[in-house]
């Protein structure tokens, strides 16, 4: 048995590129919440939990996510086997209600740790790769039809990414239409091209959106609708005028049961914070595949820990019919690994090292630290990493 000696929770703060611009926030910083877990047998795992916007996109913020850690699953989990990530995940389900994404990040760390201990890739914990490459979706969101075309010509003619996602759902239907029909036509042959409307639309929107989007060449519609509106998707979907993926609906198994039993959606989006962990985005994309859904691997515009972590899980699955967006790492203006994660070739190429095959860089971790946090035992947790 190896023990859980200790757990810290730190908030950093990392600019991005360029402001990027989504229906409920625009962004210029994204806030991760990076968990260190140390194991008696001296693994250290790293893990991430990163939401959008503070509290503009769900129910939990970085100050939220850290103070659970801290408060909640911390002292439950000191001196518990380190080897048993899934005997202490179904512990904190029991006791702790919600809190995906907190709970996503020690799990992640916990799966860091063990695959170090035991000389194991994380994909090889959840049975192996079935690719070592995963396409990588690029959101072009800068709030500027010109620069986000401009942006994306830059991305194919460097063969970063040849698959665009347009956040839209903050001006009116038309001029969102307008936007992304714009760009379809530039990308046409060349990319494909997609929306996310996070939720902003009525049903009467979101029937003329879909239309005017259609016939404009966007290939896929995500999330139009609120995300209990099960029965709007599912009149969406019956209409059958361009494929529908589920976003902030999907939060876990059960909720992908209920969509699948209200034939709610065509695609799902699998993010491993907004499921509560690797375990049951896995099974979501289980139940996905039972039901005859596609399935896309999401983002939270999350930093390289959680995006790597995703893309360990992924990756063991038969290929995603609409490859993912992982692209977060790429949205940051700073580092926070010794060495980057590699895309190249419109895709990810994931580590094969023990655990999730990353290393922290203890300076550039400590430079993005937000301050006021107790650092001196993560820090020489990390400088030890
Ligand atoms: C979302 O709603 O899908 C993913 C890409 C992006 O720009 O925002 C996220 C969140
Ligand atoms: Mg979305």
């Amino acid at each position: 048995m190896s023990k859980i000696n200790s757990i810290d929770a730190l908030i950093l703060d990392i600019p991005t590129r360029r402001p990027h611009v989504l229906a409920m926030a625009t962004m210029e910083t994204q806030s991760i919440v990076l968990v260190i877990i140390q194991r008696s047998d001296g693994a250290i795992g790293v893990g991430e939990a990163t939401t959008i916007g503070g509290l503009a996109y769900g129910p939990e913020s970085p100050e939220s996510i850290k103070l659970t850690i801290d408060t909640y699953i911390t002292p439950m989990l000191l001196g518990a086997d380190a080897n048993q990530p899934s005997r202490l995940m179904a512990e904190l389900n029991k006791t702790i209600v919600g809190n995906q994404f907190a709970k996503c990040g020690i799990e992640i760390a916990l799966l860091d740790a063990l695959g170090k201990s035991r000389n194991m890739p994380v994909s090889e914990l959840f049975g192996g790769r079935v690719t070592s490459t995963l396409p990588i979706a690029w959101t072009l969101a800068s709030g500027e039809t010109s620069r986000d075309i401009a942006e994306g010509e830059e991305m194919l003619s460097t063969r970063s990414h040849n698959i665009f996602k347009l956040k839209i759902g903050k001006r009116s239907v038309l001029d969102d239409c307008a936007h992304a029909a714009a760009i379809a036509r530039v990308f046409e042959g060349r990319a494909s091209v997609r929306v996310d409307v996070n939720q902003r639309w009525s049903r009467t929107q979101a029937f003329e959106g879909a239309r005017r989007l259609h016939d404009a060449g966007v290939e896929l519609l995500e999330q139009p609708l609120a995300a209990t509106d099960l029965a709007g998707m599912r009149q969406l979907v019956s209409q059958a005028i361009l494929p529908i993926m589920a976003d902030e609906s999907l939060t876990g198994p059960k909720s992908a049961l209920e969509i699948l039993r209200n034939d709610a959606a065509d695609v799902f989006s699998v993010k491993i914070s907004q499921s509560g962990g690797l375990t049951p985005a896995r099974d979501v994309m289980a139940i996905g595949r039972a039901g005859n859904i596609e399935l896309y691997g999401g983002t939270m515009l999350e930093g390289p820990i959680s995006s790597v972590a995703s893309a360990h899980l992924f990756a063991t699955c038969t290929p995603l019919e609409w490859g993912t967006e992982l692209f977060g790492p790429l949205l940051l203006a700073r580092e926070i690994l010794a060495e980057p994660l590699t895309y190249k070739d419109f895709g990810m190429v994931l580590p094969d090292g023990p655990g999730l095959g990353i290393r922290l860089d203890y300076e550039r971790v400590r430079a993005l630290t937000r301050e006021g946090q107790n650092l001196s035992r993560a820090l020489e947790t990390l400088a030890s990493f």
